[in-house]
């Protein structure tokens, strides 16, 4: 039977001398090395008792070593759960719990305080710089390992999202989901072996996991391999490479800088955006600059991506571009009916790329996907009479900033618990960097508020990103005839919020 994924992505390059990742540092790794780590950690997961299905937790930082740890889930038939670094105990306790992993890997700084939350799995750790108890063992054991078979059905990966209730939902993602879109973005872009991606991305989400690093495996391309957005090493390194994806705050952070010009990206062929929208004016400021149009795509967790602007043709600025080949897209509105074209509705999406629902949530699963196979992505848009997919909005409560996706409930939830908050609203607003961010909307119980007391308050549970950037007190929230806060008033009244911060410190400064 085989294992689909494994042997497309990863087994082609067994001894392979092909660089498969250079490290910041001008380190190495070529594809034949890099496949036997992978062995020898598929032997140690099935050594530690591990069996197909099985969910392996992951909160470690971006190293050569957790590729490897992902590629050996596939390996040995394990379901792969990477978390976001930024997770705080309270946090991973609920995916470790919910999920009922049977394995947690983290960093050796946080094992104390993750075995307390880590509940029935075992946890093994592994280091930034590959060091830990699980690279210990896996250097005993075998680079051999006899993969396990698997079918394009069974699971290869669990992402949680959250959810507008704050309870996070595990997207189930299949062999197929994930090798379907690898293959059909790496055609529709043009990647070949030749290809050296510059890689900036945190790899526990899907752009930086799948879309970039599958896409690099399926096509036995080369990626500079960077811990993160560092705007001076990207500046260093674009001259070696010929691709990258992001998030727009990339794009906005490179044309800060007077040193991002045209002879910087000689060698590049291709600039991809997504996660979070691209600002028309953004596509226009980078092709003055560097002569590229920037390509936008869109995707989801749950459906990996779904549209993309062409290659050759026109790439249409303030648009996602058309579905894929394979992907059915319409627009509906409240009752379900496609609208008419061009007009707005919600988008809903099926294909090979759609996930299998969520995990142990029947319910919330058949709300979202339909018994046709489409999903409600939550997002409105609509069609223009070339095809092109617009994002006009969402319907879902969601504010993304810099491509991470915070749930106002959740944020909600916390600051209601605060002292002397009588009642929260958070809001998404427009933030010069991120694209939008956090805005904590207060309401105090009687007194004064310890604004800066409520924002420490966050830590215990609220990984950092999600916190507000800032917060504002108003006498009371303005609410509808049904008692719903009316957050588009507050985002209207408010959406200079960041500018104005930004114009007082430049005035004080
Ligand atoms: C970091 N911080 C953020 C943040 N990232 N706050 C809000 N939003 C963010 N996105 C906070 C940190 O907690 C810290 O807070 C401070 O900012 C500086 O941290 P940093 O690590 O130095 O941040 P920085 O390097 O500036 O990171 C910004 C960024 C990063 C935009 C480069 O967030 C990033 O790489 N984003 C990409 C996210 C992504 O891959 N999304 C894809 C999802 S998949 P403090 O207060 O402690 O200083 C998906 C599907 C699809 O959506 O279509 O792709
Ligand atoms: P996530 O749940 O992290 O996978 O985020 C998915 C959401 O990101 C989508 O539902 C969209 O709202 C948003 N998104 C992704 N790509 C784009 C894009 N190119 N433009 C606008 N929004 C996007």
């Amino acid at each position: 039977m085989g294992n689909p994924l494994f042997d497309q992505l990863f087994a082609p390059h067994r001894g392979s001398d092909a660089v498969f990742l250079t490290l910041p540092d001008g380190r190495q790794i070529t594809y034949g090395g890099f496949l036997e780590t992978v062995g020898r950690y598929a032997n140690l997961l099935t050594w530690l008792g591990l069996k197909p299905g099985d969910r392996v937790a992951v909160q470690i930082a971006k190293s050569p070593e957790a590729l490897a740890v992902y590629a050996a889930c596939v390996q040995a038939g394990l379901v792969f759960l990477p978390l976001n670094t930024a997770y705080t105990p309270d946090e991973l306790g609920y995916f470790v719990g919910d999920s009922e992993a049977g394995l947690l890997i983290c960093d050796d700084a946080e094992v104390d305080a993750l075995r307390s939350v880590a509940g029935e799995a075992a946890v093994e750790t592994l280091n930034a710089d590959g060091s830990g108890s699980f690279a210990v063992k896996a250097s005993e054991t075998s680079p051999d390992f006899a993969t396990v078979a698997r079918d394009e059905d069974d699971l290869a990966a669990l992402l949680y999202t959250s959810g507008t209730t704050g309870r996070s939902k595990g997207a189930m993602l299949s062999q197929r989901n994930l090798l379907s879109n690898a293959r059909i973005l790496a055609e529709h872009w043009r990647f070949t072996g030749d290809d050296v991606q510059l890689h900036a991305l945190p790899i526990f989400h899907t752009h930086g996991l799948f879309v970039a690093t599958n896409i690099a495996l399926l096509t036995g391309g080369q990626m500079i391999f960077l811990p993160k957005f560092d705007l001076d090493a990207v500046l260093r390194l674009l001259p070696q490479a010929t691709a990258m994806m992001g998030v727009p705050t990339f794009y906005t952070r490179l044309l800060s800088d007077d040193r991002f010009d045209r002879d910087l990206v000689r060698n590049m062929r291709l600039f991809i955006s997504g996660s979070a929208p691209l600002l028309a004016d953004t596509h226009v400021a980078f092709e003055e600059r560097t002569g590229h149009r920037i390509l936008e795509r869109y995707g989801m967790t749950e459906t990996n991506m779904n549209t993309s602007n062409p290659y050759d043709g026109e790439r249409r600025a303030g648009t996602v571009g058309m579905p894929l080949p394979g992907v059915d897209l319409q627009i509906i509105d409240d009752h379900s009916d496609p609208v008419p074209q061009g007009e707005i509705g919600q988008i809903i999406v099926r294909g090979p790329n759609v996930f299998q629902g969520y995990w142990r949530m029947p319910e919330k699963t058949a709300e979202e996907l339909r018994e046709d196979g489409f999903f409600l992505t939550g997002d409105l848009g609509c069609v223009d009479a070339d095809g092109y997919v617009q994002i006009v909005g969402r319907s879902k409560d969601l504010i993304i900033s810099g491509g991470y996706n915070v749930y106002p409930k959740e944020v909600e939830l916390v600051l209601d618990q605060a002292p002397g908050v009588l009642e929260s609203a958070v809001i998404g607003v427009p933030h010069p960097d991120l694209g939008e961010a956090v805005l904590g909307v207060l309401v105090a119980d009687g007194g004064v508020l310890d604004e800066s007391a409520i924002l420490d308050g966050l830590h215990q549970s609220l990984a950092r990103f999600k916190h507000p950037k800032a917060l504002t007190v108003l006498p009371e929230l303005p609410r509808n005839a049904m008692g719903k806060v009316q957050k588009n008033i507050l985002r209207q009244e408010l959406a200079d919020f960041f500018e104005r911060e930004r114009g007082q410190r430049r005035r004080e400064e």
